[in-house]
């Protein structure tokens, strides 16, 4: 059984994300997303829409996604890698060649994916503040 690991927030979960999980468990069998903590969203300079319970929950329900499991620290990685048996360790392209990753190769593969063009949660969260804001609609007409 070939065990698969990601990283990432997954706030306002959208096709960019599924496409990545997508991806990511057609490398293997089994299929484990580490999802970042509030607090570690904090350290990271992020504060996501939804919280660690319901973004855990929603990766959960994804067909591809085997174990949801969270990501505290930047440091977890290789104890994850040990722990959970892992053969690859994938991310989008945006972090590609990323030390954070690479450390990683003396102990399994790593993999980068291309990210998904045109989509971002950032890029949602404006559009939906333009609207908001430009028209008092939730909604573009
Ligand atoms: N992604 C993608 N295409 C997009 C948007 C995101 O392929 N259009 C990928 C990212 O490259 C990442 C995953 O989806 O692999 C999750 O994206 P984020 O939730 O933005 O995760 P990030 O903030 O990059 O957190 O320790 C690593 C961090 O936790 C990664």
């Amino acid at each position: 059984m070939k065990r698969i690991l990601t990283y990432g927030t997954y706030d306002l979960l959208h096709y960019g994300h599924i496409r990545l999980l997508k991806r990511a468990k057609e490398l293997g069998d089994y299929l484990i997303v580490a999802v970042s903590s509030d607090e570690f969203n904090a350290e990271k300079g992020k504060r996501a829409y939804h919280n660690f319970e319901t973004r855990k929950e929603m990766l959960e329900a994804i067909r591809y996604v085997d174990l949801v499991i969270p990501e505290s620290t930047w440091d977890q990685k290789r104890d994850d890698v040990s722990r959970y048996e892992v053969d690859v360790v994938v991310m989008g392209g945006d972090w590609e060649g990323d030390p954070r990753f690479e450390c990683l190769r003396d102990c399994c593969d790593v993999v980068y994916l291309d990210r998904t063009p045109g989509v971002s949660t950032s890029q949602i969260k404006e559009e939906l503040n333009l609207t908001t804001g430009d028209t008092g609609n939730l909604f573009r007409h």
